[in-house]
């Protein structure tokens, strides 16, 4: 097995883990990554020039950290890390938002005030969603304070709704 096949098989593998919701782009990247390539490709000289990608927005921020050897445009080895390093950085972003959703639960179950509710919690990129329905205003403050109050948490958007 070649690195191109290793590094395509790892891509894909982590691309089933990871679930649509957690991509925050269509993920245009073919069953296979060579399929790919040659997609993009449109003057099939077997590179990827910066305008063959001007539909991916996410390939074109790393292009020049992806583009190696300099020639400004992209080969087959050069667009198989790009794809691999995006799909890492994804999968890595999901589980971390995946961490974040478990603590803030975690610190709610510890809440006398909290524990009981019927919170969802909801993380994107270390923003967390909040909603549900609560007893009280206090409840509704508590629980964005103890959200508020994880590691990682960027912000958080209270969506709970205090029963009447
Ligand atoms: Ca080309
Ligand atoms: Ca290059």
């Amino acid at each position: 097995m070649n690195t191109n096949l290793c590094k395509a098989a790892v891509a894909l593998a982590l691309l089933a883990c990871i679930p649509a919701y957690a991509v925050d782009e269509p993920v245009k990247v073919n069953a296979n990554i060579e399929a790919a390539f040659k997609k993009y490709d449109v003057n099939h000289d077997g590179y990827l020039s910066k305008k063959e990608l001007k539909e991916r927005r996410d390939l074109l921020r790393v292009f020049s950290d992806a583009d190696a050897d300099h020639d400004s445009k992209l080969d087959l080895d050069e667009y198989t890390a790009a794809e691999l390093a995006l799909h890492q950085a994804k999968a890595k972003r999901f589980v971390e938002d995946e961490v974040i959703t478990a603590k803030v639960k975690a610190a709610m179950l510890n809440d006398p005030d909290i524990k009981s509710l019927d919170v969802s919690v909801e993380t994107y990129r270390g923003h967390v969603l909040l909603s549900g329905f609560v007893e009280d205003d206090n409840q509704v403050r508590k629980a964005a304070r103890i959200a508020s109050g994880v590691r990682g948490v960027v912000s958080v958007k209270n969506a709970l709704i205090v029963k009447i």
